[in-house]
């Protein structure tokens, strides 16, 4: 399959390459560095070295450098000259705290993630309609509910009359509205043009690598932990090599679905070899457990004391510096994946391969670019 990527640069796009040339597909890409340039301006860089983005597009051949947000002209370009049967669509701003930092970031996420997701749109109507979109989204466009969450849409029943429709989404950030916008796009293009797309409501993922990379230093991906860029359980691995205390906001019964960076590039596999009908909007719920951050914090300490003998490891609480529901119902569905195959790992062998690499790497780390300093009011 000819598979483009868009934001080939990042944390799953880098891995994502790399997992599907094993597997035969022919991968090119786009990327313009942004995710490099934002977390050096919040004073961070990723633990785990990796290339330059120069020698990375010298070992990838079809790897261009271009914004998809102001470029529309190279992005059509790109699409008519080869043709790809699915698009993976990463390149937006993808951090939370940072759509929150002021109106210049919040402006910056809004127009990088809605015009980039316009453009990819209009270019794949005008080249390449048949191509199936796998777009990334989030589980945190649902927010925190009262009631199961489905992949997407559903069935209600309203004054005696039934309807299948778009569940409600209440994002908790200027980030997670980017990605609720989007997907009203998304729908959007697939109702008048007939596009096919997947959209992806992807919990947290956690891991320092897939492993194909594992003996390929090239290869290896970007692990942030900085209070912008990290991600919960890859930031409490961090504090947790460096003997400080795993930052748990608030009462800590925040429950969110995490997925395995290797298990969130077979869902996008089999997504990919299963595409939806033209003019299909398809949602996939995508995670693989439900932690409270809390259990989270425990599961990570003890990991910690068992296995690294890290004896100092702990976690408590801290100020939660956004606004969100701290004990709250959480009950989303994630069947389609499963039908279609997907099995998670085991999360505590997981857990053991990450805080191995992230005490591994701990030397590197930024101790100062860790503490939340962002806060949602
Ligand atoms: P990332 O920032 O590492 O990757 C995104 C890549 O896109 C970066 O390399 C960045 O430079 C590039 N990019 C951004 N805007 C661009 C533009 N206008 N033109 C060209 N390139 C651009 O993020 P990630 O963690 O790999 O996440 C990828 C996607 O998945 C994001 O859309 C994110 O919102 C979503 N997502 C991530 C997670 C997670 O936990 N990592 C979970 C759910 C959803
Ligand atoms: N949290 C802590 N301590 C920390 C960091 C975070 O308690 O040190 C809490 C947060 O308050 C939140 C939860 O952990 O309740 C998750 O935080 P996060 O930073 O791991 O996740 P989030 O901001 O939601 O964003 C990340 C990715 C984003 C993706 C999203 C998936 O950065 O790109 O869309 O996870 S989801 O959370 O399902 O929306």
């Amino acid at each position: 399959m000819k598979v483009c990527i868009l934001g080939i640069d990042g944390y799953l796009g880098w891995s994502l390459a790399l997992y599907l040339k094993n597997r035969g597909h022919n991968v090119w890409g786009v990327d313009n560095g942004y995710r490099r340039s934002i977390v050096n301006r919040v004073g961070s860089d990723s633990l785990i070295p990796i290339l330059t983005m120069e020698a990375r597009r010298k070992l990838l051949a079809d790897f261009y450098k271009g914004n998809i947000a102001t470029s529309y002209a190279d992005l059509k370009q790109m699409f008519t000259n080869h043709k790809p049967d699915a698009i993976v669509h990463f390149a937006e701003q993808p951090s939370a705290p940072y759509s929150m930092k002021s109106v210049r970031t919040c402006v910056e996420t809004q127009v990088n993630n809605i015009v980039g997701t316009l453009n990819v749109l209009w270019a794949m109507k005008e080249t390449c309609p048949e191509a199936h979109l796998l777009k990334l989204g989030t589980m945190g466009e649902y927010g925190t509910p009262n009631m199961p969450i489905p992949e997407g849409y559903f069935e209600i029943e309203y004054r005696n009359c039934k309807d299948r429709l778009p569940f409600p989404k209440q994002a908790g950030s200027w980030y997670h509205q980017t990605k609720v916008t989007d997907t009203n796009h998304i729908a959007m293009a697939c109702n008048q043009w007939g596009l096919r797309a997947t959209d992806i409501m992807q919990g947290v993922v956690y891991g320092a690598h897939i492993d194909d990379a594992e003996n390929e230093p090239v290869w290896w991906t970007r692990f942030d932990y900085d209070e912008c860029f990290g991600t919960v359980i890859n930031r409490f691995c961090v504090q947790a090599a460096l003997g400080m205390p795993c930052t748990v906001y608030g009462k800590g019964g925040q429950t969110r679905g995490f997925i395995n960076i290797n298990d969130s590039m077979r869902c996008f596999e089999l997504s990919m070899l299963n595409p939806p009908k033209a003019g299909e909007h398809r949602v996939f719920n995508q995670f693989g457990d439900l932690f409270s951050i809390e259990e989270l914090g425990r599961l990570v300490c003890e990991c910690a004391h068992k296995h690294f003998g890290l004896i100092k490891a702990e976690y408590g609480s801290v100020e939660n510096p956004r606004i969100e529901a701290e004990e709250h119902f959480y009950l989303p569905e994630c069947v389609q994946l499963r039908n279609l195959g997907f099995r998670p790992r085991n999360f505590n062998d997981e857990l053991v391969k990450l805080l191995g690499a992230c005490v591994g790497f701990a030397k590197h780390a930024k101790p100062e670019a860790i503490a939340p300093k962002t806060k949602w009011r």
